[in-house]
């Protein structure tokens, strides 16, 4: 593994992860690891890239996710990611036995659990808040997001979009230039691409971004011009009951320019801290692949994964309840 492979290198490899790598290898020489990103996760199933084009389906081994069980969230592999994988199947999955060392770590708190705190990306140069020049805009919301981004060890930029339907962006420009002199921040509307363009820099090789903020606000929107008609976008969206086109899993994907961009799920899965959202629960849903019967009821059923769960401490009380009331 050479830290000078140029695949690797155009995906974000640098010293710092060669470094964690090679003492992956030291500790088990028996076995060849090769680096790979993960790219995509979604409810303990991960994607890794291994090779330009090569995409594959990874688990954590055993090892790892007893490791990982023990700690808190983070132990877990998150998109953005550098870990290093054996092959299996034939070549045809991916099994991760390491977490690379990270440069950075963007997470939250989990409402009704405050052990396990949820990964939002990992390894990023930028948190892109996205918010919309409507209803959406809230302040301080903004400012709780400016805050992670500090706190992550990652630069926060504001993408203020939608400005075609908006009369007096102008405005809200100048009202965030005085509340957050220090960020970056910029008016944005996919139907002005000169607008986009502007945005260049934060997309380039070398530079990873994640984009957060409420469902609607246009995140997609702007990923989909960042890679400009890959066909990947369209298998991370799924239309709900509405219609609505709403992203359901974290990806990272390589934009027009070079960098590589991370998509998220709206504000119905990432909550503020500070804020009482609805957010999805993929530690339960895993629980709940385990419980022996598929139509268990997870109160007197024998097998029941949650049962277990609550009566051994793994699962809170209060996240459960959290889990039934939303
Ligand atoms: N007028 C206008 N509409 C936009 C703009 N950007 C996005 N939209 C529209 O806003 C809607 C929501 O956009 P998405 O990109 O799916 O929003 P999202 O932030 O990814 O939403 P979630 O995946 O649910 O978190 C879509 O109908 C877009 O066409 C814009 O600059 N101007
Ligand atoms: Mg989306
Ligand atoms: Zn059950």
């Amino acid at each position: 593994m050479s830290s000078q492979n140029p695949f690797l290198l155009s995906l974000g490899w640098s010293e710092f992860f060669q470094s964690s790598f090679e003492k992956c290898q030291l500790d088990q020489p028996a076995t060849a690891f090769a680096a790979a990103r993960v790219v995509g996760q979604e409810r303990g199933h991960y994607r890794v890239m291994v090779k330009p084009e090569l995409i594959l389906e990874a688990v954590v081994t055993g090892k790892l996710h007893k490791i990982a069980k023990a700690g808190d969230a983070a132990g877990f592999p998150a998109v953005g990611d550098w870990v290093a994988i054996t092959l299996s199947a034939g070549n045809r999955k991916a099994e991760i036995h390491h977490v690379l060392t990270r440069k950075s770590l963007v997470q939250r708190k989990r409402v009704g659990n405050k052990h396990q705190n949820q990964i939002i990306a990992s390894n990023v140069d930028f948190l892109m808040i996205v918010t919309s020049l409507n209803e959406d805009f809230d302040i301080e919301r903004l400012g709780r997001y400016v805050d992670l981004g500090q706190e992550s060890g990652v630069t926060p930029v504001l993408l203020l979009t939608k400005t075609d339907l908006c009369l007096d962006s102008e405005a809200y420009i100048t009202k965030i230039n005085s509340k957050f002199p220090n960020v970056k921040a910029f008016a944005i509307s996919d139907r002005d691409p000169g607008s986009l363009e502007a945005l260049q820099v934060f997309f380039s090789r070398g530079m990873a971004s994640v984009l957060v903020g409420s469902s609607g606000v246009g995140k997609s929107t702007l990923c989909n011009f960042l890679i400009s008609g890959d066909s990947q976008k369209t298998s991370e969206v799924s239309t709900d009951s509405r219609g609505k086109h709403t992203t359901t899993a974290r990806s990272l994907l390589l934009t027009r320019w070079g960098g590589l961009v991370i998509d998220t799920p709206g504000m119905q899965e990432i909550a503020v801290v500070g804020e009482v959202q609805a957010e999805s629960f993929p530690d339960i849903e895993d629980l709940i692949l385990k419980c022996k019967f598929t139509n268990c009821r997870h109160g007197a059923d024998p097998g029941c994964a949650v049962v277990r769960a609550l009566k051994d401490g793994s699962l809170e009380n209060e996240r459960w309840q959290a889990y039934l009331a939303r």
